[in-house]
């Protein structure tokens, strides 16, 4: 590969620099790309739309984000170094510990050097005459690469509904993603949140604790089960140093790739007090055990998911006081684990404060944002803070928000229009030398993501060398290969109950979406096997040259 060089595709506008490959994004799949290509000597820049790295855990401020997996378990593992040195203070860190630990591992292995800041990228065309992508960030600058490797995350793209007088609000407002940098005092405020998926499940709970009066409008309940977080005592610090290898491979072989992982026993192979037991063991063990350790069928099997389903709605009624509140809590209209289960510390305690109103907008819709608050169909509600907690165009919006043209000048926006293509979710037909690590139809989408991280970008890294290696230019996904692998996703998650669901998931939280599932729904350890199988048939289903 060519050494750093500065060079001019025309000659009549300023030299563009060259690079072998260019990323886009500095968060935990950024970050390790770079460090790995770096390191087999190729000369790699990544554009970062943020002032600093993290992705994720740099955008999303608010207050109460924190990890739904074991920190343990979230952490860069192809390190030994990096994990001896860093030690978590919580089971499952809050934001700020885990940005302090993006920046320790970004510091420690010199990666900011090669990472421009406050750069994002708004285009990127493929060049057919040399194989070569060309990326112009907002501000016009210019980059060209062999390789383009976009890491822009799963849930980057903000999405706030589209409500008549969105932007007539006078007071404070923010989406969840784009919290300020300086803290927020919420004392004495009257606070609005619209929306009651994971993040302002967080959200609520934490700002509950000091707020004026808090009005949170629902649309539609969810199953949130506890966290139950706590400190990482010294014994047990040492003891998960002690383990971390074992983790990991805990992890490597899950479905989701958390420590926790679905019982191969069914509901009905218990009797219904074993049942019950089994339930209430899970309940109160940390993390997403309750989901993802739970047996096997509560996916795949309507009766066996609604014993979950009204075991989670006996807790709800059980810690919410007003019964008509406790209700209106209370999930009816989809199936236990098929949206994203969130996690929560205290968060139906928060409904019996005085200081707290739930607004059911099943009930009474919102009709509009006015100057001074939210109208719903029955009342006016006055704040002075609005806080969107609205969700993302998850797993596609990051590529459909930037103009990528591929062979033909085609847009990659309109080439999924009728919904994503991929092969692998780590290629795209018709756009070469293009690779989208956590890409759509791809483990990276239902995966504890550093994990899954780890396995995109190494894919990766191996296919770039074995390209270097065997002195090719170009690899190129085949439409019949991409074909192919969206017969297989469908497949998979076709035995599920995931596709019941209005669920980011399915892509049905953006208004038009075309519903499918985005990400792939077979886990990690088949979806690893299917990747490391294409790699050992040299790529089979690419056209290299
Ligand atoms: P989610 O899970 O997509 O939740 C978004 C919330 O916003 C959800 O309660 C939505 O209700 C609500 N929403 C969306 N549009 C509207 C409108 N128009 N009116 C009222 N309410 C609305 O996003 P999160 O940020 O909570 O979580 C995303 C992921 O981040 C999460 O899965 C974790 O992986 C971390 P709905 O359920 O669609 O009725």
């Amino acid at each position: 590969m060519t050494a750093t060089q500065t060079g001019s595709s025309n000659p009549h506008r300023t030299p563009v620099p060259e690079f072998d490959a260019i990323i886009i994004g500095a968060g935990i799949a950024g970050l390790y790309q770079l460090h790995r290509l770096r390191k087999l000597g190729f000369n790699v820049r990544a554009f970062e739309a943020g002032s600093g790295v993290g992705g994720t855990w740099y955008w999303n401020r608010y207050p109460g984000a924190r990890f739904d997996s074991e920190s343990y378990s979230y952490a860069y593992s192809f390190s030994q170094e990096l994990l001896d040195e860093w030690n978590w203070k919580e089971h499952f860190a809050p934001q700020p510990e885990t940005l302090e630990y993006l920046n320790f591992v970004a510091d420690r292995l010199d990666l900011k050097r090669d990472i421009e800041f406050n750069a994002r990228i708004e285009a990127a065309t493929f060049s057919e005459a040399d194989n070569r992508w060309e990326v112009v960030t907002e501000s016009g600058e210019r980059a060209v690469a062999q390789f383009l490797i976009t890491a822009v995350g799963v849930l980057s793209a903000p999405y706030i509904p589209d409500i008549p007088g969105r932007d007539t609000f006078t007071g404070a407002s923010w989406h969840t993603a784009h919290w300020p940098h300086e803290p927020v005092d919420f004392r004495d405020k009257r606070v609005g949140v619209i929306g009651s998926g994971a993040t302002a499940v967080q959200l609520i709970t934490e700002v509950a604790k000091s707020v004026g009066h808090l009005t949170v409008f629902q649309r539609t309940a969810n199953y949130c089960i506890p966290l139950n977080n706590r400190e990482i005592t010294a014994d047990e610090q040492a003891n998960l140093h002690a383990r971390s290898g074992d983790i990991f491979e805990q992890c490597r072989h899950s479905f989701g790739a958390f420590i926790h992982d679905f019982d191969p026993r069914s509901a009905f192979d218990v009797d219904d007090a074993e049942r019950e037991a089994i339930y209430e063991q899970l309940y109160r063990e940390p993390g997403f055990g309750f989901w993802l350790g739970n047996f096997h069928d509560i996916m795949t099997d309507e009766k066996a998911n609604a014993t979950i389903a009204e075991f989670v709605r006996r807790k709800i009624r059980e810690r919410v006081r007003d019964p008509e509140l406790a209700e209106k809590l209370t999930p009816r209209d989809h199936h236990f684990g098929t949206k994203r289960v969130p996690l929560e510390s205290g968060y139906y305690e928060v409904y019996n404060q005085p200081n707290v109103t739930l607004v059911d907008l099943k009930e009474t819709p919102i009709e509009c944002i006015t100057e001074t608050g939210v109208r719903t169909s029955k009342q006016e509600y006055e704040f002075d803070v609005l806080i969107f907690a609205t969700g993302f165009d998850a797993v596609t919006g990051a590529l459909t928000r930037m103009d990528i043209r591929g062979e033909g000048g085609q847009l990659l926006r309109d080439k999924w229009r009728d919904g994503p293509l991929t092969y692998l979710g780590l290629q795209i037909a018709g756009f070469p030398n293009l690779f989208t690590v956590v890409g759509a139809h791809n483990a990276a989408n239902f995966c504890n993501i550093p994990r899954c991280i780890e396995q995109n970008v190494d894919w990766v890294t191996d296919c770039i060398a074995h390209l270097r290696d065997h002195k090719l230019r170009r690899i190129a996904a085949t439409e019949s290969a991409e074909r192919e692998w969206q017969q297989h996703c469908e497949e998979v998650v076709s035995g599920t109950l995931f596709p019941t669901a209005n669920s980011w998931f399915m892509g049905a939280n953006i208004p038009g979406k075309k519903r499918m599932f985005l990400a792939y729904g077979g886990g990690l350890p088949r979806y690893r096997e299917k990747c490391d199988d294409v790699a050992a048939r040299g790529y089979a289903g690419f056209a290299l040259e």
